[in-house]
């Protein structure tokens, strides 16, 4: 048997240059040809990205409050910094694996968040090993590489004893760092070393996982208050929004402190001048209207690169864009590595060396699905002003799944629109979309005026529209044959299904039978609601009403309701009651005389078992009196 390492350096050469029956001794004379190369010639490189952090976060892309980056300034300052660069995707796997293949998500097959069993492609990990590298990452391994096990050399997630790095430690990445510098040279090696700071993704700071009372060790250089923060032009300004947006933009500062940490251990190494860094952020801020779409302010990032005598200090590109999809094939340039076949991306090493290059005048974007499986495909042309979207998903009744539902500035929007006109369109426009839109983002570039229908612009979108499809008939992207054919509703409608179809069936194998007959518009539905005892008293019984409202295509369903006790979430009592279509029902529970730890909860779900559940709901712990 081949280890995972050995057949995806098969792979790669296999599909290079080496034929039948002189595979392996080719492979391990080039291992052994590329690892001497390695040592003499290639450069260290240095990947940082950040998490969910919007370009015009820092001060280098104009940000409007002062402070929130210095250490970060300070690196796109010292080599060449892009500032019309794009991720394709506003969430977190699938864009890194369009990082890290040079592949669109159509292509690489990590269209949301799974691993894919059969990779077809060189990852960079891959492809670095093969040219001799150490590769070692740190954070988001499993986001940022399509199977398991892992190929990379480290995954430098604990310290040497096994206790794991906390996330939002600044510290941590650090030592992370110089562990991953040291072990290369150990290996003598160069090294391939990616960083990924957790911050400004969520939990913000202050915000601890899982227990809200706990304090936050991990306190930001600089922490900004509630009324010194901008509100991007695609919020709101209202006290809640700010708040959260203070505790964005700390988070921001402590994502910068952690960068110092790593350029800290780097310095330390003696490496610095033998290092090309290369750094970014994911997708924009995990805010409503940003994380998960693919506006603007969705993947605009920021992008550098330091690569030691080649990029001039301080240089500030504005004439090409370029995009996440770009990034492999220029990383491999930069090493002098060979490229595999097939990258979408394109290298720009000729850009950090100065020159001009040719066709880099817009960027297109792509996003499949969110973290919960659910299907909402969108594509997008971006140019440096314009900005054309493409929202199948939008047929005016499906609500968009996005992460960003769980902020309190959504809370907030949904709780003001019912009285607040502007607020009520915004809340429209998040749920339901509108099939095609069009933004100027150089005059709007929160984009919240759609000229779609702009009759001075129908010639700039037709031209979009046209760029568009011929890069779906370039990468092979299915949706071609909807955008064709953009008039006929019923056909996008039915394509959407049928891809929400494939995106249930990806769940899971012990998801039953009966959850992939579940249409994605079920689970949106409210199917049941629940009415707690208004008081629960040891020894005696506690009463809930259920109302229960279910589709006809549902059937006759189980719902399971459950009574809890104790911190450890012991199970008391459950119940299964057969429900179908309209109805209400009273559950009764005989509370225990003596409760673990004085806490109760309650819990249901509709469905066979908990695992194929339709719906499901728990109450947060209650204090029985
Ligand atoms: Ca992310």
């Amino acid at each position: 048997m081949m280890s995972r390492n050995e057949q995806q350096a098969t792979h790669y050469c296999r599909g290079k240059r080496v034929i039948g029956k002189a595979l392996l001794a080719i492979i391990i004379c080039s291992l052994v040809v590329d690892t001497a190369t390695a040592q003499t010639t290639r450069p260290n490189i240095l990947i940082i990205t950040v998490d969910d952090m919007s370009a015009d976060s820092m001060g280098t892309y104009g940000c409007r409050l002062k402070g929130t980056s210095p250490n970060m300034d300070a690196l796109v300052r010292s080599g060449l910094r892009f500032q019309f660069a794009h991720t394709q995707v506003g969430n977190c796997m699938p864009g890194r694996n369009v990082m890290w293949s040079g592949r669109y998500p159509h292509n690489n097959g990590v269209e949301g968040f799974y691993q894919v069993k059969d990779v077809k492609h060189p990852h960079l990990v891959d492809v670095m090993k093969g040219a001799g590298y150490f590769t070692a990452i740190r954070g988001k391994t499993s986001h940022s590489t399509p199977y398991t096990p892992y190929a990379w050399d480290a995954v430098i997630d604990s310290d040497p004893e096994g206790k794991k790095y906390h996330i939002k430690d600044p510290d941590s990445y650090g030592e992370a760092t110089a562990r991953g510098i040291k072990a290369a040279g150990e290996a003598g090696k160069p090294f391939c070393l990616m960083v990924n700071i957790s911050d400004p993704h969520k939990p913000f700071y202050s915000q601890v996982k899982g227990n809200k009372n706990a304090k936050d060790p991990y306190i930001p250089s600089r922490i900004f208050s509630a009324d010194e923060v901008p509100v991007p032009g695609f919020l709101f300004d209202d006290p809640v929004v700010r708040q959260e947006l203070s505790l964005y933009y700390s988070s921001v500062r402590r994502a910068d402190d952690c960068l110092k940490k790593v350029l800290d251990a780097l310095d330390a190494s003696g490496q610095e001048e033998k290092t090309v860094i290369m750094f970014l952020s994911d997708h924009g801020m995990p805010l409503p209207f940003a994380k998960t779409q693919l506006y603007h302010h969705s993947t605009h990032t920021p992008l550098a690169v330091r690569w030691p005598g080649i990029t001039k200090k301080g240089t500030l590109e504005t004439n090409h864009m370029v995009s996440a999809v770009d990034l492999m094939p220029t990383l491999l340039d930069i090493a002098g590595i060979e490229h595999p076949k097939g990258f979408d991306g394109r290298s720009f090493a000729a850009i950090l060396k100065g020159q001009r290059q040719e066709k880099r005048e817009y960027v297109i974007k792509e996003y499949n699905e969110n973290a919960g499986r659910s299907r909402d495909p969108m594509r997008a042309v971006q140019t440096k002003k314009y900005l054309y979207l493409y929202n199948p998903w939008s047929n005016g009744t499906r609500v968009f799944a996005t992460a960003t539902t769980g902020t309190a500035t959504y809370r907030q929007l949904a709780k003001l629109a019912p009285t607040n006109e502007s607020l009520a369109e915004r809340l429209e426009i998040y749920q339901h979309r509108v099939v095609e839109e069009f933004f100027d983002v150089e005059q709007d570039p929160d984009c919240t005026v759609n000229l779609i229908h702009s009759e001075k612009h129908q010639q700039l979108i037709q031209q979009q529209r046209d760029r568009l499809l011929a890069w779906m008939q370039e990468t092979g992207d299915p949706m071609i044959v909807i955008f064709r054919d953009r008039e006929n509703a019923e056909a996008r409608e039915a394509f959407v299904q049928e891809q929400e179809a494939e995106s249930e069936a990806r769940r899971p194998s012990k998801k039953k039978k009966n959850d992939k007959n579940t249409p994605a518009a079920v689970k949106k539905m409210k199917l049941f609601t629940v009415v707690l005892p208004k008081a629960v008293v040891p020894g005696s019984v506690a009463k809930m009403v259920i109302s229960h409202k279910l589709p006809a295509q549902l059937g006759e369903q189980k719902l399971h309701v459950t009574l809890i006790e104790g911190k450890g979430n012991k199970r008391v009592d459950r119940q299964v009651h057969r429900i179908k279509g309209k109805g209400q029902l009273t559950v009764e529970f005989k509370v225990p005389a003596t409760v673990t730890d004085g806490l109760v909860r309650f819990a249901a779900f509709v469905g066979k078992d908990f695992q194929s559940n339709v719906q499901h709901y728990k109450t947060d712990p209650i204090q029985v009196k």
